[in-house]
């Protein structure tokens, strides 16, 4: 777990600037990097973008797939002003595993690729002179490790991921690497909780700092016009007459802290903030006590070229979409987004359920690559696989809790919730994760297919719940299409008429679909077919007051393994992964730009 994971900034007291560019790599198939001295750099090197993923750059494939150890390394330098000061380095995604070294000094190690870490390389790095980091990375998957899998090994000797999740496993730094100065008394996080009526806003607020708890806060609005001010390390924040953040109608306050030693201030941090609350009552979800009914997607962070790296333009476009749209939210499916999504989010007034990369908990999801008939939380890798699970939802509800875009946290993407060996899993889970954020947002897991009102034995522990369903695709498909919709309209009239009183969001539904492809009547795979398939669960959520949101699978096309299930990826995008739309976007666009915020 990170002690602090504030986004970088510069200001009066703080330095930040990016090490993205041109970095030196290397495939390391042996693991025999730090033998043959590369903790130093490396002769030969491979000239590789960061942030990007290395694989779709490669033009062979056994570098594409390539399945083990690699190293990145790069030269920087640290300028004397910087004296005094802590010096980081802060890697926003390295996957899945890095070990980062400076000058040959080993640092730190951090497993997890989808959430940032920082190394301290104070005493590491010489000032005024140029300094080199090298990481060594590994991109296997296991069941012990978050997203889950297997990492297999051909005949040939070489390996190769078996992912148990629909994704391809792009591995690389694919989020920025930012060098930092920081003071050595710092402001390392901080927390707010809300409350709001139609005349006052109060924000409630902690500020947490190396040493010291004498802070002076403000809050300004977005004209730069103080409104409030606070001493202290707790404290309210009371806002007459505020502009409250609202669903796509966003207004955002910043506030700052400034930390003082002896009456003179030694740090400062400011931070965009929303006044809003989140509730679930029943079976609604409030934003600012009135009801939001969800309407946006699934989506990866999956681009040509770069993979999984974060790009601002294609993020700049997808928010674009969303909005031309009419959609309200998404789902960080499968695990936490760069930061600046989030920041885009909180601008647009766009609601996100954070996903932790809690993926591949089921063995039938290894179904693609054949299937395994076992209970996935009866496995000998349980214990292992929890401690890094809580550990990423602890950083992941520590990076993000202080987005007004966030509204809820997902902890894990269609487990196999219908053994008796989960139920122990969540009750950990769900207890483990009850204090981690202070705005005590609601907390859900997805539900698949084989997870249903009867069959699984965890539904008391989600808020509301997220069901991802796919009839008229992985089955009653095509003519048969009628009796999905059947099986479906059984399915919730069953929650219908049980005691259970919770919000249901569809988080997946959705077909394969071959842009350009045309055929009346309708065939699968066509574009007519995918407008039928939303069609039909259009209808079925019209049915329901329970069910408080459609979020299908999947905003664009996205890269997957290769397999008989897949024509390069899958295809339920709703735009294609260049973005552009498919037919389905001006039935969506229809639909979600005429339905009221509260539906
Ligand atoms: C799911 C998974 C998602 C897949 C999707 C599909 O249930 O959550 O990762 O991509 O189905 O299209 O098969």
């Amino acid at each position: 777990m990170e002690k602090g994971l504030l986004y970088p900034v510069t200001n009066q007291f703080r330095q930040d600037q990016k090490l993205d560019g041109i970095w030196d790599f290397k495939f390391d198939p042996e693991a025999k990097g730090e033998a043959k001295g590369w903790t130093t750099g490396f002769d030969d090197p491979i000239k590789m973008p960061v942030p990007a993923s290395f694989n779709d750059f490669f033009t062979d494939k056994d570098s594409r797939e390539y399945t083990g150890d690699f190293w990145y390394a790069k030269k920087f330098f640290v300028p004397t002003y910087m004296d005094g000061k802590k010096i980081q380095l802060r890697f926003g995604a390295a996957t899945h595993r890095a070990t980062v070294y400076v000058n040959g000094q080993e640092i730190r190690s951090h497993e997890g690729g989808f959430l940032p870490f920082t190394a301290d390389i104070t005493d590491a790095v010489k000032l005024g002179e140029e300094n080199i980091v090298t990481l060594k990375m590994n991109n296997e998957l296991h069941r012990d490790a978050l997203p889950a899998g297997d990492t297999a090994t051909l005949k040939n000797g070489k390996k190769m991921a078996k992912p148990f999740f629909d994704f391809y496993n792009y591995s690389g730094l694919n989020r920025s690497v930012h060098l930092l100065a920081v003071p050595q008394n710092n402001i390392y996080d901080y927390s707010t909780t809300y409350e709001v009526s139609e005349d006052q806003a109060t924000v409630h607020y902690r500020v947490d700092a190396t040493d010291g708890k004498d802070f002076k806060v403000s809050l300004s609005d977005e004209d730069g016009n103080v409104v409030a001010t606070s001493e202290g390390q707790t404290g309210d924040l009371v806002v007459k007459n505020p502009t409250l953040w609202q669903v796509r109608d966003a207004y955002l306050y910043t506030i700052k802290f400034e930390l003082l030693d002896a009456g003179k201030a030694v740090d400062e941090y400011a931070d965009e903030i929303g006044l809003r609350t989140i509730e679930i009552k029943g079976h609604e979800i409030l934003v600012n006590h009135k009801s939001v009914y969800l309407r946006g997607f699934g989506r990866h962070e999956d681009s040509i070229y770069a993979g999984r790296a974060f790009d601002l333009n294609v993020e700049r476009r997808d928010m674009n979409l969303m909005k031309w749209i009419g959609a309200n939210s998404f789902r960080s499916s499968h695990y936490p987004y760069d930061e600046q999504v989030y920041k885009f989010a909180d601008r647009e007034g766009i609601l996100i359920t954070d996903e932790v990369p809690a993926v591949g908990f089921k063995m039938a999801a290894a179904s693609f690559l054949g299937g395994l008939n076992q209970s996935f939380f009866d496995g000998h890798w349980i214990d292992e696989l929890y401690k890094k699970h809580i550990d990423q939802v602890k950083d992941m509800i520590k990076r993000d809790k202080n987005h007004p875009s966030v509204l809820a946290w997902s902890l894990c993407n269609e487990p196999d919730t219908s053994t008796d060996s989960a139920v122990p899993y969540f009750t950990k889970l769900f207890n483990d994760s009850k204090d981690l954020d202070p705005e005590k947002r609601p907390r859900t897991f997805t539900l698949n297919e084989d997870d249903t009102f009867e069959t699984s034995k965890c539904l008391k522990f989600p808020d509301f719940y997220l069901l991802n369903r796919y009839p008229g695709w992985y089955h009653k498909w095509g003519y048969e299409i009628s009796d999905g919709e059947a099986g479906l309209r059984a399915e919730l009239d069953e929650w219908k008429n049980s005691d259970i009183d919770k919000p249901i969001v569809f988080s997946e539904y959705g077909a394969d679909t071959e842009p350009g492809l045309h055929k009346l009547p309708s065939i699968m795979w066509s574009e007519e077919y995918q407008i039928e398939l939303l069609d039909m669960f259009d209808r079925v959520f019209d049915s329901y007051d329970f069910i408080r949101g459609e979020q299908p699978w999947n905003l664009a096309d996205f890269q997957t393994v290769e397999g008989n299930m897949r024509v390069n990826g899958n295809k339920k995008g709703i735009f294609t992964r260049d973005r552009q739309p498919k037919a389905v976007a001006f039935y969506l666009k229809k639909r979600w730009t005429s339905l009221p915020l509260d539906y």
